[in-house]
């Protein structure tokens, strides 16, 4: 393990005005999407897909600092033979790549998962390492549901597994991306969001401690703390903001170069306002940097404006790029509603 090289592409992950693409769907995931927009999910309409978006150049450059792949695409080619890695080097970003195999039932602990994928994991990092892979990403599930879900035990499994992915990701000059997501799909409220993160994150740093993890060397992808989409109440701007850094000031080591939130299924704006709000508010009180990695709040747009269409390119790349520069501006404390708009 390389710690100068770790803490290196770590701080490029987190480079002010940029953030992380997520493009990492699975196969059934990204042929949900496809559904969406009536597009059939071939080999081929998933490569133009994606190399429409990682030849958005304005997005590319000026806004993206690393884009996590799947399998299949960090193996595929553009339309005109050049790699998708390589356009993704071109513009200046960094690519990842996806390395759990899913949430599986948890066994002795109904309605929970726990990620699998560690079988094997070494050999596969050093082949993803060897096709331009600088940092990868492992996510657990965490559900909340009622008093009884998530237990101790759903959180205990899965923050060993993620540690043990961290540490052999670094054993092969890879940044592990730790992403245990609390889910927001539930009827809970904030506060219940705020126990199951705080408990969740200090339960993984714990683990990330025990294995031997260098945290300088590490990234973490968490929820924003957010009440369920299901209840009545839901927090306003200002208050998830100013609980998501609370509950992280109380739970992450300094020695972390960043924090990169996912979206979670919050509407495109909804996860800009709040990391904006966060980065315009509290940057003095924080120690790492505050950024996204953002699947569904960076792609939703630019999915529904191409279409599967290759006359609605244009139209797509325009939508990924306003995306891309207005999460930009929120990383830097510097997006504002009228901008939406411009
Ligand atoms: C892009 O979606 C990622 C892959 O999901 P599956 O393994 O379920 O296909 C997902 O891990 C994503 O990176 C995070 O959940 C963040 O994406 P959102 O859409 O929540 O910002």
């Amino acid at each position: 393990m390389n710690l100068d090289e770790l803490n290196k592409i770590a701080l490029g992950m987190v480079t002010p005005g940029k953030g992380i693409l997520a493009a990492d769907e699975s196969s059934g995931t990204i042929k949900k999407r496809f559904d969406s927009i009536g597009v059939e999910s071939t080999e081929d309409t998933r490569r133009d897909y994606r190399e429409m978006l990682f030849r958005t150049e304005t997005a590319m450059r000026e806004h993206i600092s690393g884009v996590i792949l799947f399998d299949e695409t960090i193996r595929q080619n553009a339309k005109d033979g050049t790699p998708l890695v390589k356009l993704i080097q071109d513009a200046g970003a960094i690519p990842g790549i996806k390395v759990d195999m899913g949430a599986k039932p948890l066994a002795g602990a109904p309605g929970e998962t726990v990620t699998e994928g560690l079988d094997g994991l070494r050999e596969r990092l050093a082949e993803y390492h060897a096709l331009g892979a600088r940092f990868a990403k492992w996510r657990a599930v965490i559900d909340i549901d009622g008093a009884e879900i998530p237990s101790g035990y759903c959180i205990a499994a899965n923050a060993h597994a993620l540690a043990r992915y961290a540490a052999l990701c670094q054993e092969a000059n890879i940044v592990p991306i730790v992403e245990p997501e609390v889910l927001m799909d539930g009827d809970h409220d904030i506060d219940r969001c705020y126990d199951v993160t705080e408990f969740t994150l200090k339960s993984l740093f714990d683990e990330l401690y025990a294995q031997d993890v260098a945290l300088e060397g590490t990234i973490l992808k968490p929820n924003m703390v957010i009440a369920g989409k299901k209840c009545p109440v839901q927090a306003s701007v200002g208050e998830v903001a100013e609980k998501t850094v609370k509950c992280f000031r109380a739970a992450v080591p300094a020695a972390l170069p960043g924090i990169v939130f996912l979206s979670g299924g919050q509407s495109d704006q909804e996860a800009t306002a709040h990391l904006n709000a966060m980065n315009a508010e509290y940057k003095d009180q924080m120690p790492w940097a505050l950024s996204f990695s953002y699947g569904r709040a960076l792609q939703a747009a630019p999915l529904k404006a191409w279409g599967g269409k290759a006359e609605n390119i244009p139209a797509a790349q325009g939508a990924f790029a306003h995306r891309a520069r207005m999460n930009g501006l929120a990383q830097l404390g510097e997006w504002s509603d009228g901008l939406e708009a411009a």
